[in-house]
């Protein structure tokens, strides 16, 4: 709903993520002024907002989750109209390393903003960024808004308690509060740890002769992969109807590990031989005999989700949501832009 007469705010938390860069840009074309919330940190991490060219359009706060005075400092001071809670710890492998910090952001960190917005202004509207990991082993496929949760790691359990969280105070206290479950969505500007842009980075360093071979781990796991520039388009338009509700931003198609490295390493001009199984797969380029790919347990975790695919005909009935990338565009996309970056700045980040 659009305030009359007066710049819209919204404060994304997350700034520095991936999602956060795509968002503010978003925002920012809709006319809003963006306030970006950022931990503390000894070093600029900044560079996915100049990457996008908005670094200084965003007006940036000190935003940390685990402090409940930082948030209430920061929400009462901006006075935002949307907040849209991007920050967390997203890293499934790493929650379960961390899974009592996890637990603190993505799940107990949802919860302080919530509480912060009933006591200080209720009508501000709030965006938690849920996820398909809460469906885990799903209960059905394709997954939509009413599969139930069955999660996986210490961050699906959290991000369990932020969507149940977010949902009480929707109905406790009247707040505008709307879940997005997104499936795995990526771009250039993707995090260095997560499967695909490891894939697409690796093979840029590769062809640069900085590293010899990309590691991975189980590569028969499937994911709904799809493009972060249209699925903020999808969190937008949640925050921007009568009445709040959870939506699902999903593709519809499953692809494995396997696939992703397959088509990334034919967009960088590798022709490869698979073969072996398990922790013994490797692939080779067929050119020089090099193992471009092979498989380290290292990579695997204490509990995998074998597939996730989404359904998202809600979001495209009533948001008249759609994607514009297809994976192909989106893993060609990334190739390219990882090779450029190493190119345009000496190193992969
Ligand atoms: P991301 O790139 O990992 O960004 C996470 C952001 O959270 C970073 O800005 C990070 O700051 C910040 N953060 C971490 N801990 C914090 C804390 N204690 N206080 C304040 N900020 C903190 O994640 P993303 O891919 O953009 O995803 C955005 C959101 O959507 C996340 O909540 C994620 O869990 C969720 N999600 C993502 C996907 C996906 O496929 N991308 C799918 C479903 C849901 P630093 O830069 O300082 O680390
Ligand atoms: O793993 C497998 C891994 O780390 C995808 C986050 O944004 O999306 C993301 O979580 C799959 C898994 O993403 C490697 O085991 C194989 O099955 O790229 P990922 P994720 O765990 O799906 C969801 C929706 C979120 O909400 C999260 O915040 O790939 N895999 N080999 C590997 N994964 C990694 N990271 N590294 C490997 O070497």
């Amino acid at each position: 709903m659009e305030a009359k007469g007066k710049t819209r705010r919204a404060l994304v938390t997350g700034i520095s993520g991936q999602d956060g860069a795509y968002l503010a840009k978003h925002l920012l074309e809709k006319g809003y002024e963006v306030f970006g919330g950022r931990r503390r940190s000894a070093t600029q991490n900044l560079w996915r907002l100049d990457e996008l060219g908005i670094a200084d359009r965003v007006q940036i706060v000190d935003l940390e989750l685990l402090e409940y005075s930082n948030i209430l400092d920061a929400i009462r001071s901006i006075a935002p109209d949307e907040v849209y809670n991007l920050a967390s710890q997203s890293d499934v492998a790493v929650s379960f390393k961390q899974p009592i910090f996890t637990s603190e952001v993505s799940g107990l960190g949802a919860l302080r903003i919530l509480d912060v917005i009933r006591a200080i202004d209720p009508s501000i509207r709030f965006y938690q960024a849920s996820t398909s990991e809460m469906f885990g082993i799903a209960a059905e496929t394709p997954q939509s808004e009413t599969t139930s949760f069955h999660p996986q790691s210490p961050y699906g359990t959290a991000k369990v308690f932020g969507h149940l969280a977010s949902g009480n105070y929707r109905e406790a206290y009247g707040i505008y509060a709307a879940c997005g479950i997104l499936f795995n969505h990526e771009s250039p500007l993707r995090g260095v740890d997560f499967v695909t842009r490891k894939i697409t980075s690796g093979l840029a360093m590769i062809r640069a002769g900085l590293v010899k071979t990309i590691a991975l781990g189980n590569l028969n796991a499937a994911r709904d992969w799809g493009h972060a520039a249209d699925y903020v388009n999808g969190i937008w338009l949640m925050l921007q109807q009568d009445q709040p509700e959870d939506f699902v931003l999903a593709t519809g198609q499953a692809r494995t590990v396997r696939d992703f490295a397959k088509l990334a390493a034919q967009c960088a001009d590798y022709d490869l031989e698979w073969s072996g199984k398990g922790i013994g797969e490797q692939a080779i380029d067929k050119q020089t005999g090099a193992v471009i790919f092979r498989v380290d347990e290292q990579y695997y975790r204490p509990a995998e989700i074998s597939l996730l695919v989404g359904d998202a005909s809600k979001a495209r009935e009533k948001l008249k949501w759609h994607c514009q990338f297809s994976f192909e565009d989106m893993v060609l996309e990334m190739v390219r832009a990882d090779i450029d970056l190493l190119k345009r700045r000496g190193r992969i980040f």
